[in-house]
C-alpha cells in the first residue's frame, strides 16, 4: 500500500474524516482521482485492521483497479442497488455546496453514484472552495456520434446566456481525443464565472449529444475540507 505519510496531509485529513463516517455493513460508492485514491487508501486501512463487512461501487476503472489491490472488493451498482454513502473529490465547491467535477474525466459515473446514494460527502483541499463556481473548466461529455454539432449547440446555448466569450475545448490525452470509461468524448468549457449554475444545467441537458456535464447541483450533502494541519473543516 502507497505510504500515506508522503501524501498530501489536506487530502489525508479529509480522507480519515470522510473515512470515519463509514460503519460496519454499509454499501459505499468509492469516487475518483487523487483525493478519493488517499480515501480508498484509508478506507482499506480500517477494513484491515476492524474487519468491516462492506459492499462497494467504484465510479471508475482506476478506482475499482485501486480498491481490489488495496483488498476491498467492488461490485457493480446494480449488483449492490442502493448506496448508504459515496465518498468523492471535487475540482471546485461552492457555498452552497454546488459541484464542478469531471476533471479526471469520470463524471459522468460519479454522478450516476453519487445519486444513486443516500448520502454524498465531498472531501477536498482548501484550493477546491470558490465563492462562485466557473474559474475551472467544466466537463462535459459527448457523444462520438455529431460530436461538432454538439460542440456547435453547446457554443450557442453559452451564447444564449452571454457566456459566449467562452473556450469550448475538446480534451485531449497526448495527442489522442480523451476517451472516457463509456467510451465518450469530453469537451471543456472554459468559462471562468458561472453567473447560473441551474440555467447552464438545463442548457447542457437539453443537448441531445451531450451525456452528462460535470455540474453537481443539489447532489453533495456535506463537503468535508482538509487542512495541511491535519485538521479538518466541514461545508
Ligand atoms: C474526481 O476527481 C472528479 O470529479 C474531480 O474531477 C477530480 C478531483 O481530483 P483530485 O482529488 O485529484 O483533485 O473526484
Amino acid at each position: 500500500m502507497p505510504d500515506l505519510s508522503q501524501s498530501d496531509p489536506a487530502k489525508v485529513a479529509a480522507s480519515r474524516a470522510a473515512v470515519a463516517l463509514v460503519r460496519d455493513g454499509m454499501k459505499l460508492g468509492l469516487g475518483t482521482g487523487s483525493t478519493a485514491a488517499i480515501m480508498v487508501q484509508v478506507l482499506a486501512e480500517r477494513v484491515k485492521a476492524e474487519g468491516l463487512n462492506l459492499r462497494c461501487a467504484a465510479t471508475s476503472k482506476a478506482t475499482t483497479d485501486l480498491a481490489e489491490s488495496l483488498g476491498i472488493k467492488i461490485e457493480t451498482l446494480d449488483e449492490i442497488g442502493w448506496l448508504d454513502l459515496t465518498i468523492d473529490g471535487a475540482d471546485e465547491v461552492d457555498p452552497d455546496l454546488h459541484l464542478i467535477k469531471g476533471g479526471g474525466g469520470a463524471h459522468l459515473r460519479e454522478k450516476v453514484v453519487a445519486m444513486a446514494s443516500d448520502r454524498m460527502v465531498v472531501i477536498a483541499d482548501p484550493g477546491k472552495v470558490v465563492d462562485q463556481l466557473g474559474a475551472f473548466p467544466l466537463p462535459v461529455e459527448v457523444l462520438h456520434f455529431g460530436f461538432e454539432t454538439t460542440r456547435k449547440l453547446i457554443r450557442r446555448a453559452l451564447d444564449t446566456l452571454d457566456l459566449g466569450q467562452t473556450e469550448v475545448l475538446q480534451r485531449l490525452k497526448g495527442s489522442d481525443p480523451w476517451v472516457t470509461d463509456e467510451g465518450n468524448l469530453i469537451l471543456d468549457l472554459h468559462l471562468g464565472v458561472i453567473p447560473d449554475a441551474h440555467a447552464l444545467a438545463r442548457a447542457l441537458a437539453a443537448i441531445p449529444g451531450v451525456v452528462e456535464h460535470g455540474l453537481f447541483l443539489g447532489i453533495c450533502d456535506l463537503a468535508i475540507i482538509g487542512k495541511a494541519d491535519g485538521t479538518v473543516v466541514e461545508l
